[in-house]
């Protein structure tokens, strides 16, 4: 006769414990914690004071050697995590360096950019260049570069590291190797450093525009692309007496106050900074930047952008979503609105800048600049006017009445017809536009430009 074994009823509670002893856990317990409904970053909005930055420095300068601290960085840790977070993406840390020391060279998988803050005559030597450092510069060290510091001016260099290193703490593949000697030999670079940014040159670009929010992103020498495949930059001017527009993005940001003070709200919180100061804006948040006092504010920022469109996982929610320049092309010079062609173009490019999403494109010099002169439409009255009512008929309308119509075929044909006039225009353009080099047939710039919008979204 079979005995039977009484079976004690089974429960999830015996399920879990015996899932558990099997290293498994099932998954319908925290279904939400593992694909949450929105992006969950966990760093909190923090900054840095330099005030409160720069005595620590000097105190580190007198107890440590950067030769014995192999390098001599505070690290900028969120408050709601541990080193190396400064946002959940991003670290960044303040470095200084004195006279006559040397961080010795290694190189690392990790990506960094410097931001100057304070000295001359400092310089990094990054893969054979020699590099000088000063304030405002941007310094790109790229992936496995071998790179040292050096200081060969009076008084101390410090400036601020941007890396990505969270990348590596979620992807743990992230290597380094010292060199044989202190110093990688180096010399300096003929001509403009393929790694170097000065201030001078971005400050132009911002002010070369009237608008009261502008922003202009760090892109290789050699192509139009970001600065690295996981870390973007980006310098933004905000005008005295206005406000950027409020963002909010995937991708987390570091920011700097290069000029200027006021304040920044990001979700919650108010940050309130000057000259020096450093903050962390979390992914997903909505933040919005307000210079106080009559100067404008100018702000270095770095983020994750790149990688996160590689991932497929970039997403903003903008002013003009349709707009984001960064992304996707202006609708085509051809297409007509209102009885003229390249307006929907001119009101896709204004509403980007008014939003900080140019990306690779501007107004001026160029046919949307032709397009308001000949209308005889002041730029800003225009961009106002868009910011204002928003819809292309609006739009349309409006523009019908501040000009005259009867104008709109004569204008219509020179926008139509115009291009590279001679040999000269061309070289010129072609700084701007390098594959017009083997494109010695093309002439007319409606067609320069409908390829040049495929090229740019082709990557
Ligand atoms: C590093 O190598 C540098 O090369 C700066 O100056 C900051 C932070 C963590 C790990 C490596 C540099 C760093 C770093």
């Amino acid at each position: 006769m079979a005995t039977i074994v009484p079976q004690a009823a089974d429960s999830l509670e015996k399920l879990f414990a015996d899932a558990g002893s099997a290293a498994t856990a099932p998954l319908w317990t925290m279904m939400q914690a593992m694909v949450p409904p929105s992006p969950a970053p966990k760093a909190v909005p923090h900054l840095w004071r330099w005030d409160e930055l720069r005595p620590l420095l000097d105190r580190a300068g007198t107890l440590i050697s950067a030769d014995q601290a192999e390098r001599r960085v505070f690290m900028l840790v969120n408050p709601a995590l541990r080193p190396p977070y400064t946002t959940d993406t991003l670290f960044g840390g303040m470095q200084m360096i004195l006279p006559g020391e040397t961080a010795p060279a290694h190189r690392h998988t990790a990506f960094a950019l410097r931001f100057i803050v304070e000295g001359e005559r400092g310089f990094t030597a990054v893969g054979g260049e020699k590099v000088t450092m000063e304030r405002g510069d941007v310094i790109l060290t790229p992936s496995w570069e071998f790179h040292d510091h050096g200081h060969e001016g009076s008084g101390p260099m410090i400036w601020l590291d941007g890396l990505d290193l969270p990348i590596w703490q979620a992807i743990p593949v992230n290597f380094a190797e010292p060199y044989a000697e202190p110093r990688y030999p180096s010399k300096p670079a003929e001509g403009r450093s393929r790694l170097k940014f000065p201030w001078s040159e971005i400050r132009a670009k911002l002010d070369g525009s009237t608008s009261s929010f502008y922003s202009v992103e760090y892109e290789q020498r050699e192509r139009r692309a970001p600065i690295s495949r996981i870390v973007g930059a980006s310098a933004e001017r905000i005008a005295a007496g206005t406000e950027s527009p409020r963002r909010r993005e995937t991708s987390s940001a570091v920011y700097h106050v290069v000029e200027g003070s006021g304040s920044t709200t990001v979700g919650e919180v108010e940050l309130q900074w000057t000259r020096g100061d450093t903050f962390a804006v979390p992914a997903w948040m909505p933040y919005v930047h307000r210079p106080r006092g009559d100067e404008a504010a100018y702000l270095f920022r770095y983020d994750d952008r790149p990688v996160l469109r590689a991932l497929g996982a970039y997403r903003a929610q903008l002013l003009f979503p349709e707009a984001d320049l960064r992304e996707h092309a202006p609708r085509a010079a051809s297409v007509e609105l209102g009885g003229l062609v390249f307006l929907a173009r001119t009101i896709d490019k204004a509403k980007a800048k008014l939003q900080g999403t140019l990306g690779p494109y501007k107004i001026g010099p160029g046919l949307s600049a032709y397009l308001l002169e000949w209308l005889r439409i002041d730029e800003d009255a225009f961009t106002d006017a868009v910011r204002e009512l928003r819809e292309d008929d609006a739009i349309a309308a409006w523009v019908r009445a501040h000009s005259d119509p009867s104008t709109y075929p004569e204008i219509g044909e020179k926008l139509r017809t115009r291009g590279i006039r001679d040999a000269a225009h061309r070289a010129d353009v072609a700084t701007r536009y390098e594959w017009l080099g083997d494109r010695p047939d093309l002439k007319n710039w409606f067609e320069i430009l409908d390829i040049d919008d495929a090229l740019t979204f082709a990557r």
